[in-house]
């Protein structure tokens, strides 16, 4: 199946990426893990144009990691990893306040893994939702269980603005593109673990290594 093919568009392979990006010894593919993103742009752009502002800045932090995959460096961001060993290694990283290394692979991908929380908290009460289920209800209420810590004032006051308008849960699942609302939720029920597991191992590698508070 086609993931970038206009009519092919289904929420099911793009959270299949995240479940593609994770090899046996629990290391995570950056190029994976960015096409997992690409394709939830792409879901969120068929939302309608209030979430360009959003998904603006998700394009440009996935176009910061390309560049490196892309770069003459780019074995060393095969896996997410290596890239924190190479970068903390050779001092590419800003640690305690913005200096030389402002858009470094590591303060970039955390922007994003801080997302994924979002994402899966999201998605979990989707998957328990009932018929009558309000989206940006429960869009909000993950929001400000996770990413919202991490903005300001004014971004959470956009992101409250944007999630008001988001399509109620029968436009949203059928956009999903994946099937009866039987099949959705066993799709998420699949997915959710998925996206979990990728953030978990995200985080500990993150943890070890003192990087959760990079600017
Ligand atoms: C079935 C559901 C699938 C939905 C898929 C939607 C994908 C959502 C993608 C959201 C990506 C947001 C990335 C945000 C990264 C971030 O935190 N950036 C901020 C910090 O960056 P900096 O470089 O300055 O340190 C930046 O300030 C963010 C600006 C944009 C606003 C972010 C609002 C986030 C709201 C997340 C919820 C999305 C709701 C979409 C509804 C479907």
């Amino acid at each position: 199946a086609d993931s970038t093919g206009p009519e092919k568009f289904s929420l099911q392979e793009v959270l299949d990426t995240f479940r593609v990006c994770l090899s046996e010894d629990e290391h995570v593919s950056l190029e994976h893990y960015v096409a997992g993103w690409r394709g939830l742009v792409k879901f969120m752009n068929s939302l309608g144009n209030v979430f360009t502002f959003i998904s603006k800045d998700a394009v440009s932090k996935i176009q910061i990691l390309v560049n490196f995959l892309n770069g003459e460096n780019g074995s060393h961001y095969v896996t997410i990893q290596s890239m924190v060993k190479y970068e903390l290694e050779n001092g590419l990283v800003d640690v305690s306040k913005r200096g030389t290394h402002p858009e470094s692979g590591c303060r970039t991908l955390l922007r994003l893994h801080r997302a994924l929380r979002w994402l899966e908290l999201f998605l979990e009460r989707l998957r328990i939702s009932k018929e009558d289920g309000k989206t940006s209800v429960m869009c909000a209420d993950a929001y400000n269980e996770s990413l919202s810590q991490h903005h300001p004032w004014v971004i959470r006051k956009a992101a409250g603005m944007a999630f008001c308008v988001l399509p109620g849960r029968p436009t949203f699942f059928e956009v999903m593109n994946v099937g009866s609302t039987e099949k959705v939720v066993e799709m998420l029920g699949e997915a959710v673990p998925m996206i979990s597991k990728v953030y978990k191992i995200t985080e500990d590698l993150y943890v070890q290594n003192n990087l959760l508070e990079l600017p």
